[in-house]
């Protein structure tokens, strides 16, 4: 039996060296390392295996790895492959027996890889090999991520049926809502068809969950250049899909915990105990100005709004954005802080009010559960765009 690649353990991040197993080579000036995770694909195996080491030996000879991570299929798809390592010595082979599922599979065969750029292909020949040579190209241009897409030009489905289609954009669309940052900046987000470069996503921690890695590495990796490539997504003639309804579950879980991964939690509630503040100024202010300067209700409404909402920034400039302001020093600066947030806090003020009617006049809502709706809603609101537009990190480099 030939020797197989441990698998690694641990935390799911991908250090700037691979896990050496200890009577592993040392070299590790690989330019590409391309990782086919599988699960019974006795019948797929070998076929690709020489595919892609002809294609890649006519460009990069000696400069790649093939990673079979295979969990412990079956069909023994891991005792196929490794006999084929003494012909194919670029090819190692990965069983996991206590691990499973497709994205960690791919993260553990990036931890145990050599190259420079880390890939992944389907092993079922669904992707078709030729386009590995067009991903290898862009990254040689400076791509920091090059993926396979079935949605720009050149790319397609061959034979899939109306429900698929409707379920695969489906699933798209429900990405952009949740997660629009990431997912909007990819045409094929469903891909599992790419390459990144190791930089980009060198000791940022992994999630394992889910199917769909490549939402993962643009979520959290340091993308700044993507390259697609359009390709054609095969029908399978071997083996048998893997997807079911788990798959999709567990797609809604993973974008819903990216989304609150990334957001910013600590910050969010700092900027909910400012707001909070804010309506005890706005209080006191009102009750200065009706009952002690007898002042007109409509007057005296709009200045004390508007004292909360210079109170709210001078807290949120000093406490909640700290870090930011810190590098936009300057009363110049500063002072266009306050006008962005005093706008979009006007802007939120309308949104409130015309949000509460909706719910008061139209939706039946009693008037203090619509006021606090529109409380909540505008809150996310106000917050949101104070940290994309008012305290917004702008790095240049
Ligand atoms: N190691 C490992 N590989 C997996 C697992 N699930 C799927 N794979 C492999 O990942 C690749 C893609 O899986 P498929 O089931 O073909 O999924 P798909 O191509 O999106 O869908 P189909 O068009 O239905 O085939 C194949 O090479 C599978 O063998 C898993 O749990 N572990
Ligand atoms: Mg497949």
């Amino acid at each position: 039996m030939n020797q197989l690649l441990p698998s690694p353990n641990g935390n799911f991040a991908i250090a700037d060296r691979p896990i050496f197993p200890l009577n592993y080579s040392t070299d590790n000036s690989l330019l590409l390392s391309l990782i086919l995770p599988t699960y019974q694909e006795r019948d797929n195996i070998q076929k690709i295996i020489i595919i892609l080491a002809n294609l890649l030996d006519d460009v990069i000879a000696g400069k790649y790895e093939l990673i079979v991570v295979d969990d412990n299929s079956p069909d023994r798809t891991w005792e196929v492959a490794s006999k084929m390592t003494e012909e194919y010595p670029q090819l190692q082979v990965m069983r996991r027996i206590e691990e499973k599922g497709l994205s960690t599979a791919v993260i553990r065969g990036w931890q145990a890889a050599r190259g420079e750029f880390l890939g992944v292909i389907d092993a079922d020949l669904q992707h078709p090999p030729e386009t590995l040579l067009k991903l290898l190209a862009e990254m040689g241009r400076g791509a920091d991520l090059a993926v396979a897409s079935r949605h720009v030009l050149g790319g397609g489905v061959s034979d899939w049926s109306v429900s698929r289609r409707f379920l695969s954009r489906g699933a798209q669309m429900l990405g952009l809502i949740i997660l629009p940052g990431a997912i909007g900046r990819l045409s094929d987000p469903m891909s599992g068809y790419f390459m990144v470069r190791r930089d980009a996503i060198i000791n940022v921690p992994l999630s394992p969950i889910g199917y769909k890695i490549l939402i993962e590495v643009v979520a959290r990796g340091k993308i700044r250049w993507i390259a697609e490539v359009g390709y054609v997504f095969q029908e399978r003639k071997s083996g048998a899909s893997k997807v079911t309804k788990k798959q999709y579950i567990e797609y809604i879980q993973h974008l819903l915990r990216l989304r609150f991964s990334l957001w910013p939690v600590a910050r969010f509630i700092r900027f909910g105990l400012v707001g909070f503040s804010g309506v005890f100024v706005d209080m006191a202010i009102l009750y200065l100005l009706r009952d002690i300067l007898s002042l007109g209700l409509t007057r005296s409404l709009i200045i004390s709004a508007e004292a909360a909402i210079i109170n709210n920034f001078f807290w949120n400039d000093l406490w909640t954005f700290r870090d930011i302001s810190q590098q936009q020093k300057g009363t110049g600066q500063r002072l266009k802080r306050l006008l962005k947030f005093n706008l979009i806090c006007l802007a939120g003020v309308v949104i409130k009010v015309f949000l509460a009617n909706i719910l008061f006049n139209f939706l039946g809502f009693n008037e203090y559960l619509s006021n606090l709706i529109a409380i909540a809603v505008v809150t996310f609101w106000n917050f949101w765009f104070n940290l994309k537009l008012s305290w917004r990190v702008t790095s240049v480099d």
